[in-house]
C-alpha cells in the first residue's frame, strides 16, 4: 500500500484511541466493545455497494449478495427478539437510533401533530421530543418526567396523557435504571388512541437475553440501536407491526410498510451494507448461550456497583438498578452542578464516565450534578462482582479528592471547574489511579474475541 503523511496521521490517531479503549475503563452505559467478526463485516467490502430500496426491489443492479444478507439479518433480528414474520417486520437499514425515531415520526406523524416523550433531564433522549431536535421542532412535543426518588410515575403520565392526547407516545430512556412498565404505557396509550412506540436502544440486549419484559408485547412499534448492550455496531433497527394500519400520505398501509416507505425513500439513501452485515453477526452472536450469560453478568455488575456506592454513603438515583446503568447524585456532597469536574478527573485517572443531569436538577444541564455509569463494556472484558467494588472504590477515592468546601455554594463553570481539577490533580491521586487502571485493564485484555 501507497503511504501517505495524512492517512499515516489518521493511522496513528486511530491507534492512540485503540491504546486509550485497552488500558481504561469503559463506563459509558451506551457503549460496548464489538467482536473480531464484527470488525471483520463493518471494515469490509460491502461499503462498496449502492442498494437503495429493499431485497428484490433495488434501485441498481448487483444486488443479488446484498439482498440475501439483508433477508438474513431480518430473520434474525425477528428471531432474538421471538417475533412472528406475519406479526412484525423489522427494517434493518437506519443508519443509527436517531434517524430511526425520526423515521418512525415521518411514518406516523404529520408536522404539528402531538408526540409525548421522556423529558431529557428525567432521563428520555433528544430525539424523544427535546425542543432543540428535528423532534421537538417539527411536531408539538410534550415531556413527562420521574417522580422525586427517580422512578417512572404512571399515574402523572396518564393525566399529562389524558390532558395533551398526544398521536404518539414514546417510552424508554437514556438514563433510566428501573425497569419500564411497557404494560402501562399501552393502556395510557389506548385511553387517548395514541400509538406505542418503545426505544428500547439501551436495554436491547437485556430484552434479547430476557431479562427486561419485551416491549413487543405492547408497542406498535420498537426501535433500537445495536451498538449498546446489544454489542454489535454502530446502527439501528425498527421493528413495526404487520397486522395494524396506517394512513401514510393518504394511503391506507401496515405500519410496517410505512415505516419501510419512511426509511427509504422517505429519510435516507443508500444502505450502509457492511454495518447491516455486521449488525447480521451481532444478532447471531446474541442467539448464543454465551451471550445471556454476559447479559445476566451486565446487570449483575451494575447492581453491585450500585450497592457499592451506597455503602460508602453515595447517593444512587432511585435507590439502585434493574438494568445496566446508575446515575450517582452528588448534590449531597457537592452541591449542584459539579458532575462535570467528576468526570473530568476520572478521565484524567482513566475511568471514563459522562456527567449527567439527575431528576429535578438544580445546575445547569451544561454543568449537571451526577455522573451516570454502565457496566456493558467493563462486563465484555470478563470483569465481575469484585473488580465492580474495586473499580467503586477507585472513583470514590477521586471524588474524595475534592473538598466540600472548595465547591459547595459555588456555582459551577468552565474556570471554577479548570480550578478544581488543577488542584486535584497537585495532588497526584489522578496518576495514582491511572496507575491501579492500567494494571486492573491489562488483566482483561480487550479484542480479539
Ligand atoms: N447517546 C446515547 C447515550 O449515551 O445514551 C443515546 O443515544
Amino acid at each position: 500500500m501507497r503511504t501517505n503523511v495524512d492517512v499515516d496521521y489518521l493511522f496513528r490517531l486511530m491507534a492512540q484511541e485503540k491504546k486509550r479503549q485497552l488500558n481504561t475503563l469503559e463506563l459509558i452505559p451506551s457503549e460496548n466493545f464489538v467482536s473480531d467478526n464484527v470488525l471483520k463485516a463493518l471494515g469490509s467490502i460491502l461499503t462498496n455497494k449502492y442498494s437503495e430500496g429493499y431485497p428484490g426491489k433495488r434501485y441498481y443492479g448487483g444486488n443479488q449478495w446484498i439482498d440475501k444478507i439483508e433477508i438474513k439479518v431480518q430473520k434474525l433480528a425477528l428471531e432474538v427478539f421471538g417475533l412472528e414474520e406475519n406479526q412484525w417486520g423489522v427494517n434493518v437499514q437506519p443508519y443509527s437510533g436517531t434517524p430511526a425515531n425520526y423515521e418512525v415520526y415521518f411514518a406516523l406523524l404529520r408536522p404539528g401533530e402531538k408526540l409525548m416523550g421522556m423529558s431529557l433531564t428525567a432521563g428520555g433522549h433528544l430525539s424523544h421530543g427535546h425542543k432543540v431536535t428535528y423532534s421537538g421542532r417539527t411536531y408539538q412535543a410534550v415531556a413527562y418526567g420521574v417522580d422525586r426518588n427517580g422512578w417512572l410515575d404512571y399515574e402523572e403520565i396518564e393525566k399529562l396523557a389524558l390532558e395533551y392526547r398526544p398521536k404518539l407516545i414514546v417510552a424508554g430512556a437514556s438514563a433510566y435504571s428501573r425497569k419500564i412498565e411497557f404494560d402501562k404505557f399501552r393502556a395510557i396509550a389506548d385511553k387517548v388512541g395514541a400509538y406505542l412506540m418503545v426505544d428500547m436502544a439501551h436495554i436491547a440486549g437485556l430484552v434479547a437475553a430476557k431479562l427486561h419484559s419485551s416491549p413487543f408485547e405492547w408497542a406498535d412499534v420498537v426501535t433500537t440501536t445495536t451498538h449498546k448492550t446489544l454489542r454489535g455496531p454502530r446502527g439501528a433497527m425498527i421493528f413495526a407491526r404487520k397486522d395494524k394500519n396506517v394512513k401514510f400520505y393518504g394511503q391506507e398501509m401496515s405500519l410496517f410498510e410505512a415505516v419501510n416507505k419512511a426509511v427509504f425513500p422517505g429519510m435516507q439513501g443508500g444502505p450502509h451494507n457492511h454495518q447491516i452485515m455486521a449488525i447480521g453477526v451481532a444478532l447471531a452472536e446474541a442467539l448464543s448461550p454465551r451471550f445471556a450469560d454476559y447479559a445476566r453478568q451486565i446487570v449483575i455488575n451494575a447492581q453491585v456497583m450500585a450497592e457499592e456506592f451506597l455503602r460508602r454513603g453515595y447517593k444512587v438515583v432511585s435507590g439502585g438498578t434493574d438494568n445496566h446503568l446508575l446515575l450517582v447524585d452528588l448534590t449531597p456532597r457537592f452541591g449542584p452542578g459539579w458532575g462535570g469536574a467528576v468526570e473530568k478527573l476520572l478521565e484524567l485517572s482513566g475511568i471514563t464516565v459522562n456527567k449527567n443531569v439527575v431528576p429535578y436538577e438544580q445546575a445547569s444541564p451544561f454543568w449537571p450534578s451526577g455522573i451516570r455509569l454502565g457496566t456493558p463494556a467493563v462486563t465484555t472484558r470478563g470483569m465481575k462482582e469484585e473488580e465492580m467494588v474495586k473499580i467503586v472504590e477507585l472513583i470514590d477515592r477521586v471524588v474524595r479528592a475534592i473538598k466540600p468546601d472548595w465547591v459547595k455554594g459555588r456555582k459551577s463553570n468552565k474556570e471554577l471547574v479548570d480550578e478544581i481539577v488543577a488542584k486535584v490533580v497537585e495532588t497526584k491521586i489522578t496518576d495514582k489511579i491511572l496507575i491501579e487502571v492500567e494494571r486492573l485493564t491489562s488483566n482483561y485484555p480487550l479484542f480479539g474475541w
